[in-house]
């Protein structure tokens, strides 16, 4: 995919394969055994290899990546601290990268499991409690639920300021808990079969879906101490995304193939699901999504987030519209 513009091409396609293959490489070292304390190592030969396996299965099994992509996309068009100035910032956020990318994991394990969604197939794979079984899969979802802190707060380079670390542990909280995709998942499932309106499918999915996708975004510039306007440009851009990264879901469960999506589509309707399309309609929700994209280039060229001959971030708002799967 290249992106054309008066001073640049951009080839989106392979700017996503290199960092998709770092994210993988460190994903790969952060849950492997071996990363487990040389203390603990030494101490005890008897490591849960099965939940590694679990964790494992779900975690390095593709998907878009697209939060990850946020997070560097948003590190890499922030100005950073200036102690990080001659630093890679790919390098300084893969930690958060892998955090972030282990939460998403954690939530499709757990949304697949017969006491919510009840769903056999997960990125063109059987899901996770197809292959280990109920319980396993519980515990693989709690397992990378609580490394994603760990790999966080202590991984981050020596260099990145100890307050913006604990600031974005803090915030990843928040977009994980209650306040974001666990808060969202029980309004979903309480509102499910209800006729609802726009402001409670908004509410819902800013939780849901939108919170861990503003938060990636933001969390890119903010641990690397960007100045706060455009922190506030990120976060706003990071609902935009959000928001139409949904709407486009919503859209994909109506339109799509088991074959393309990976996943079962038709579940939204089957379930009588409070969607964007359930509200508005295909027509409706389509209009929506081009509004979202008129929003989020505007303020991507408004705010110094623009960068011409690098427009990552207006390819990932755009990808995130205009995506198949
Ligand atoms: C305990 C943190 C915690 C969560 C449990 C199950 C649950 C509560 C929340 C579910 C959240 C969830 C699964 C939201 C759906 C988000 C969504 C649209 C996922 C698909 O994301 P993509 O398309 O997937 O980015 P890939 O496979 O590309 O990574």
């Amino acid at each position: 995919m290249q992106q054309t513009n008066k001073e640049a091409i951009f080839d989106f396609t392979s700017y996503l394969d290199v960092r998709r293959a770092r994210l993988e490489k460190a994903l790969d070292f952060y849950l492997s055994e071996r990363s487990e304390s040389r203390e603990s190592l030494e101490k005890n030969n008897w490591k849960p290899s099965t939940l590694y396996e679990a964790m494992r299965y779900s975690a390095l099994s593709g998907g878009k990546r697209l939060r990850a992509a946020l997070t560097i996309a948003g590190a890499e068009a922030v100005e950073r601290a200036p102690q990080l100035k001659d630093l890679d910032p790919v390098e300084l956020v893969l930690p958060l990268c892998a955090a972030i990318e282990m939460i998403h994991a954690m939530s499709l394990i757990h949304d697949d499991l017969p006491c919510l969604d009840n769903d056999d197939l997960r990125r063109g794979k059987p899901t996770n409690h197809k292959v280990f079984g109920e319980a396993m899969a519980l515990l693989a979802g709690d397992g990378l639920l609580v490394m994603a802190q760990e790999v966080l707060l202590s991984y981050c380079h020596e260099k990145i300021d100890k307050g913006a670390l604990l600031s974005v542990s803090l915030e990843l909280c928040r977009a994980t808990g209650p306040s974001g995709m666990v808060g969202g998942q029980v309004l979903d499932m309480e509102f499910t079969g209800q006729s609802v309106s726009e402001e409670v499918v908004r509410n819902i999915h800013a939780r849901k879906t939108g919170a861990l996708i503003k938060f990636s975004l933001w969390a890119g510039g903010a641990l690397l101490q960007a100045p706060e306007r455009q922190l506030q440009s990120l976060a706003r851009l990071g609902e935009i995304i959000g928001l139409a990264f949904q709407i486009t879901d919503d859209l994909l469960d109506v339109t799509g193939s088991a074959e393309s999506l990976g996943k079962t589509p038709g579940k939204d309707q089957a379930s009588n699901k409070a969607t964007w399309v359930s509200i508005f309609g295909v027509e409706g929700a389509k209009a929506k999504l081009k509004e979202m994209e008129k929003e989020g280039k505007e303020l991507i060229k408004e705010s110094s987030l623009d960068n011409p001959s690098y427009p990552a971030l207006q390819s990932l708002l755009s990808y995130s519209i205009n995506r198949e799967k």
